[in-house]
């Protein structure tokens, strides 16, 4: 048997059960219909080939061993017969295997029920050009997503693929000007040093990755050199690798991933001159991370560009059609509209000091930068359009649950995220069987849970909300982050999910004081969050005089970028005044809208689970991943399962199904009475099904074995079905 059958079960028959198979390179295990994947870190041979593709079309769950193309296929079938959109979660830490899986999920759809046409390729081949701008290596993942997705794939009435849609949420922005050791930039940066033509590095003046500041932060030099470097790299067996610096990782092949790209681009459909865009625009920012600042020395405060700069000004403004002066001047004033003396809206322009330029420098670069992925995305989208849609399957991959040594903005962000996706789960997988169990009056034991709304509220309510609190420190004149997270302590004093530094019993955060920080009690543990930089992160908006800059751009690639970016021409106007666009409160209302959309379509869910920290093959770490069994509300659906009955058919739908197999006086019986019959017929152990109101339940894994007796051995079911007829009479 496939699933987990085990009779009592529990986190440590649920561990066992993952270690025994994970072992076998069974990476798939099941718990109800919940998918659990364990990243094996190395290719399994034929686990994912067109072989196997064909082999799971059209089965039932469970009827073959546990796999992501059975996940996807009953996604499919739900989709078909309940005639309603399907999504699939797929969660877990990073480098646990959620791209890879949606990949596969993907390519499992379109090769299976695609239309032949090459908008199945296409929505295949649109994940290398997301990745390029939208992944980077970490030191937890040499191919890190920096952006959640939601990947919708359209079907048509006769449930065929017709297109696709992404959106996507959140790209790591701080990423673009700076990167901690070991880690790099987006992988577009590298590749497109290491792999164009020598005619474009010509015109776009590009050279080693070396010699951008926006680059070469990470501790270790880029370039992978040695031999020996690369065979210890591609034995993946020997944490050797990690010790070699992670920025000249020779399992990133630059130059390859590039030419990838390039194909891929070209079988979506974005021709040279579009490819050539793309690439200016990149080059431009790694030319603008180059401008450096001095003081002037004079009285008014100011900085002027260092000598050396003036060529990399120079291809910037270049690259990315604007004025050299007018950038120049943009970089070390500021304009600003003062009320002051009765003055209405007077414009003066306020020198700016060399780290307030440099900051300036680096906001541009980041809203250049988001700007294009935005525009990447929105281009994918045109490469597979649908007209009409009757239901769509989405694919999520989206971060989990995050808790670093320090943990800023971003977390904050993604566990906020997580706790909204674990009350969905919670909401499906929990509330809802418990609901549906006493409902059908089956008489099973209620199933205790942590409602996490408490902490969804503290991070979104409105006005008292943390996320509300950071958006009013955004608009005082003066924002600081510590009068923030004080304003966040005293609105929510004894708030059972929220606390000060001081009380932590986390030691590394010790030190961190009321002003620096807050700790938020998630679902899956304690996080101490520090609100430095808060403010800024928060803070969509570019300053007026580099807004107005790059929307009058003489590139008119560039002007579109702004132009149509997403934040609408209402929210562009408050921030004119305000200087302030909210990331914090934009991917709220993301958020929300993605969870309208979740439940209103039927779910899977698919945890994964990273094996090691190390990133090698064949290394299963116990505690690690009972950790992520955990916090990925696992051990709570595992109480759940322990007495219950996770599948379940409606009796019409069993009499539908089976009532061609019956005799005739059988199928007189109202469905409820013909379910009766056949499983007394069947002479099914009572204790593997139960019968509610509307439905039967069967124990786990006990729906397939019914269905394997009424579809593979007609003799034997014959045999049986004569003897309900002698026993109806
Ligand atoms: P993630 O999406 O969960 O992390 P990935 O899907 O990128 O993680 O997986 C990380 C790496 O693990 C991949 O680049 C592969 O090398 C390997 N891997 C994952 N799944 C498989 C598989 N089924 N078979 C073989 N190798 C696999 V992040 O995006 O960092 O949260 O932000
Ligand atoms: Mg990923």
């Amino acid at each position: 048997m496939t699933t987990v059958v085990s009779c009592t079960l529990n986190e440590a028959t649920l561990l066992n059960n993952v270690r025994v198979r994970y072992i076998k390179d069974h990476i798939y295990t099941y718990v109800a219909n919940i998918l659990i994947a364990v990243n094996p870190y190395y290719d399994i041979p034929k686990l994912y080939g067109p072989d196997c593709i064909k082999s799971y079309q059209g089965k039932s769950l469970g009827t073959m061993p546990p796999h992501v193309y059975a996940i996807a296929d009953k996604a499919y079938r739900d989709m078909k017969v309940l005639m309603m959109s399907q999504s699939i979660i797929v969660s877990g830490e990073s480098g646990a295997g959620k791209t890879e899986n949606t990949k596969f999920v993907l390519r499992y759809l379109t090769t299976t029920y695609g239309s032949g046409q090459d908008i199945d390729e296409r929505i295949v081949e649109a994940n290398p050009l997301l990745e390029a701008f939208g992944n980077a290596k970490t030191v937890r993942n040499n191919n890190s997503s920096r952006f959640g997705k939601f990947v919708e794939i359209h079907f048509n009435e006769k449930n065929a693929v017709v297109g696709g849609f992404v959106s996507h949420y959140l790209l790591e922005k701080s990423r673009i000007c700076m990167q901690s050791n070991d880690e790099r930039n987006y992988h577009i940066f590298y590749r497109l040093c290491a792999g164009a033509s020598e005619d474009i590095k010509k015109k776009l003046h590009l050279d080693s990755p070396d010699s951008f500041r926006y680059l070469n932060r990470g501790s270790t030099r880029y370039f992978a050199s040695k031999d020996s470097d690369k065979q210890i790299m591609q034995n993946r067996k020997s944490p050797e690798h990690l010790k070699i610096g992670a920025l000249k990782d020779p399992l990133l092949d630059d130059q390859g991933d590039f030419n990838r790209m390039c194909e891929a681009m070209k079988r979506i459909g974005l021709d040279d001159t579009e490819k050539l865009d793309l690439f200016r625009v990149v080059a431009g920012v790694l030319h603008l991370g180059n401008i450096d600042f001095e003081e002037t020395g004079s009285s008014s405060g100011g900085c002027v560009l260092k000598n050396q700069s003036g060529q990399c000004l120079e291809y910037c403004a270049d690259l990315l059609g604007l004025d050299q002066d007018d950038l120049r001047v943009s970089l070390t004033t500021r304009i600003m509209l003062t009320t002051a003396g009765g003055a209405k809206g007077t414009v003066i322009k306020v020198p700016l000091k060399v780290e307030q330029a440099n900051n300036a420098r680096d906001a541009l670069a980041k809203a250049v930068y988001s700007r294009l992925f935005d525009h990447v995305v929105t281009r994918v989208n045109q490469c597979f359009p649908f007209e009409t849609s009757s239901n769509f399957i989405g694919v999520l991959d989206i971060a989990g649950f995050e808790y670093f040594e320090h943990n800023s903005f971003e977390q904050f962000c993604i566990n906020y995220c997580n706790e909204k996706l674990q009350q969905f789960f919670n909401e499906r997988i929990l509330k809802e069987e418990q609901e549906l169990y006493q409902r059908e009056g089956l008489g099973v034991n209620e199933v205790r849970y942590v409602d996490n709304q408490d902490c969804i509220d503290l991070v979104e309510a409105k006005l008292v909300g943390v996320l509300d609190i950071l958006d009013e420190e955004n608009r005082l004149p003066q924002p600081s982050d510590q009068h923030f997270a004080l304003a966040v302590h005293s609105k929510h004093k004894d708030h059972f999910r929220l606390t000060v530094p001081r009380k932590s019993k986390l030691t590394i955060h010790r030190n961190l004081r009321d002003d620096e920080g807050f700790i938020i009690r998630h679902f899956a543990g304690a996080v101490c969050y520090e609100t430095t930089r808060f403010v800024e992160k928060n803070n969509d908006a570019l300053h007026m005089s580099l807004e107005s800059l790059v929307c009058e751009s003489k590139d008119k690639f560039v002007r579109e970028l702004f132009e149509n970016s997403n934040t609408t021409k209402d929210s562009k106007q408050k921030a004119g005044k305000l200087g302030f666009i909210s990331v914090g409160n934009k991917f709220k209302t993301q958020l929300n809208l993605l969870l309208e959309k979740l439940r209103s379509t039927g779910s899977s869910f698919i945890r994964c689970v990273k094996p090691n920290l190390k990133m090698v093959s064949h290394q299963f770490e116990g505690a690690l991943i009972l950790s992520q069994l955990q916090c990925s509300g696992m051990v709570s659906v595992l109480d759940l399962m322990q007495g219950g009955f996770p599948s379940r058919a409606p009796f019409h739908e069993l009499y539908n199904m089976y009532k061609q197999f019956m005799p005739a006086r059988l199928t007189r019986l109202n469905p409820r009475l013909f379910c009766k019959a056949l499983f007394r017929a069947l002479g099914l152990n009572d204790n593997d099904f139960k019968f509610g109101l509307t439905k039967v339940f069967f124990r786990p894994g006990k729906f397939a074995e019914f269905d394997q007796i009424m579809k593979s051995d007609p003799d034997h079911l014959a045999e049986l079905l004569k003897k309900v007829n002698t026993w109806l009479v």
